[in-house]
C-alpha cells in the first residue's frame, strides 16, 4: 500500500511538473484532442475559394513509429459530402476521393511536392494504396469509414519519424465543402491509437467552431536553425484574433485574413523556443457570430521551408512561462 501511494505521489508530481508527455502517448485523432477543431474541410473543386479552401484538397500525413509491427487502418469520420456536418451550396453534389500512398515518393522530407504546397498534381507521389470516392452517401454520413489494413513497413521509411503514410482528399467534383476527421487506429471498428504516431500536414485547411468562446489551437514544432517564421492564414473572415503563444512568448497578435486572401507575418524565434512547440490560437470574434468559418494556415521558416502542425504537439503543449512561476506562488 504504502509503495503504491509512492508511485500514485511520483506519478502525480511528474504530472504537475509540467513534464507530462501523454499528447505524444495518446495517438492519432486529426484534428487533435489538444486542438480543439471540429472538422478539417474539403471543398469540390467547382466552390468558390471565398469560402475558406484556397486549393480544394487537402494532404495528411501519419508517422507510424518503427516498433510498431501490427496492421492499422486510417479511419476517416463523416467522409461523405451530405446529411450532417457539411457545408451545402445549393444542392450536395460534392464527391471527395480519399487517396492513401505509402512507399516512396511519400517521405516530404526527401520529397518536396508530397507536402502539397505547390498546387500541382504532384503531391501524389508515393504508392497508392488505397482509395474511394465518396459523394453523398447516408451509409457513411456521421460515422466512420476505414482504410486498410496497412502494414508499417508499407510506409516510407524517415530515420526520424518512422513509416509514413500520407492520406490526399480531393474534391474532385461539385461545390460544397466536406468536413471530416482522421483517426489513426488499431482497429477498423474502433478508435485504438497507436502509441508514439504522430500526424502532420504543411497546410491546415479546417472550421472554427460556430461558438464564440472556442479557441481552436493548431501547434508547430520549431526545430534547431529556425531564426524566424512566416505564418499565412487564408480567408479569416476577420473573424477577432490570431495569437501566437509559446513558452517564451505570451501572445503575438499576428494580421488576419478577411475574404479569399491571405495574410502573412513574420515572427523572430528566441533560443527558448527552440526545441518546442508554439501555439496558434484562434480566437472568435465576439459580437456578431462569423458563422462556418473554414480558414487555411501555413508556416515557413527562415529560408523558406515549410514547416509541419503536429496533431500531438511534439514535447506537450507549450505554456507561457511566466503563467508557470505566477501558479507555483499562487497562495491557497
Ligand atoms: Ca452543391
Ligand atoms: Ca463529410
Ligand atoms: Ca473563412
Amino acid at each position: 500500500m504504502k509503495l503504491n501511494k509512492t508511485i500514485y505521489t511520483l506519478i502525480l508530481s511528474f504530472c504537475l511538473s509540467g513534464f507530462f508527455i501523454s499528447p505524444e502517448l495518446s495517438g492519432q485523432p486529426v484534428p487533435g484532442k489538444d486542438e480543439n477543431i471540429t472538422f478539417l474541410c474539403t471543398f469540390g473543386k467547382m466552390g468558390e475559394i471565398s469560402w475558406g479552401d484556397d486549393d480544394f484538397y487537402n494532404v495528411w500525413f501519419f508517422a507510424i513509429p518503427r516498433d510498431f509491427n501490427q496492421q492499422f487502418y486510417i479511419r476517416v469520420f463523416d467522409p461523405d459530402t451530405g446529411g450532417e456536418n457539411d457545408e451545402i451550396q445549393g444542392e450536395f453534389n460534392t464527391r471527395c476521393m480519399f487517396s492513401v500512398y505509402g512507399g516512396k515518393g511519400v517521405d516530404p522530407d526527401r520529397n518536396e511536392e508530397s507536402k502539397g504546397l505547390l498546387n500541382t498534381k504532384n503531391y501524389k507521389g508515393g504508392n497508392l494504396l488505397a482509395s474511394r470516392v465518396f459523394g453523398s452517401e447516408p451509409r457513411y454520413d456521421n460515422k466512420y469509414f476505414s482504410f486498410g489494413p496497412f502494414n508499417p513497413s508499407a510506409g516510407d521509411f524517415n530515420s526520424k519519424w518512422g513509416y509514413i503514410f500520407k492520406i490526399v482528399c480531393e474534391g474532385i467534383s461539385g461545390d460544397d465543402g466536406n468536413l471530416y476527421r482522421f483517426f489513426l487506429s488499431r482497429d477498423p471498428e474502433n478508435n485504438i491509437p497507436i502509441e508514439g504516431a504522430n500526424a502532420f500536414t504543411y497546410e491546415y485547411t479546417f472550421r472554427m467552431w460556430n461558438d464564440f468562446k472556442s479557441v481552436a489551437h493548431i501547434y508547430p514544432y520549431v526545430d534547431t536553425g529556425v531564426v524566424y517564421i512566416k505564418l499565412s492564414n487564408f480567408d479569416w473572415d476577420r473573424d477577432g484574433h490570431i495569437l501566437v503563444v509559446s513558452r517564451y512568448k505570451q501572445g503575438i497578435d499576428a494580421p488576419i485574413s478577411n475574404e479569399a486572401d491571405w495574410a502573412e507575418t513574420r515572427i523572430a524565434i528566441e533560443p527558448q523556443e527552440v526545441g518546442s512547440s508554439l501555439d496558434f490560437q484562434f480566437h472568435k470574434r465576439q459580437g456578431e457570430l462569423v458563422k462556418n468559418n473554414n480558414v487555411v494556415v501555413t508556416l515557413e521558416n527562415q529560408r523558406g521551408d515549410a514547416l509541419q502542425f503536429f496533431s500531438s504537439p511534439i514535447g506537450g503543449v507549450p505554456v507561457y512561462q511566466t503563467s508557470i512561476a505566477i501558479r507555483k506562488i499562487k497562495p491557497k
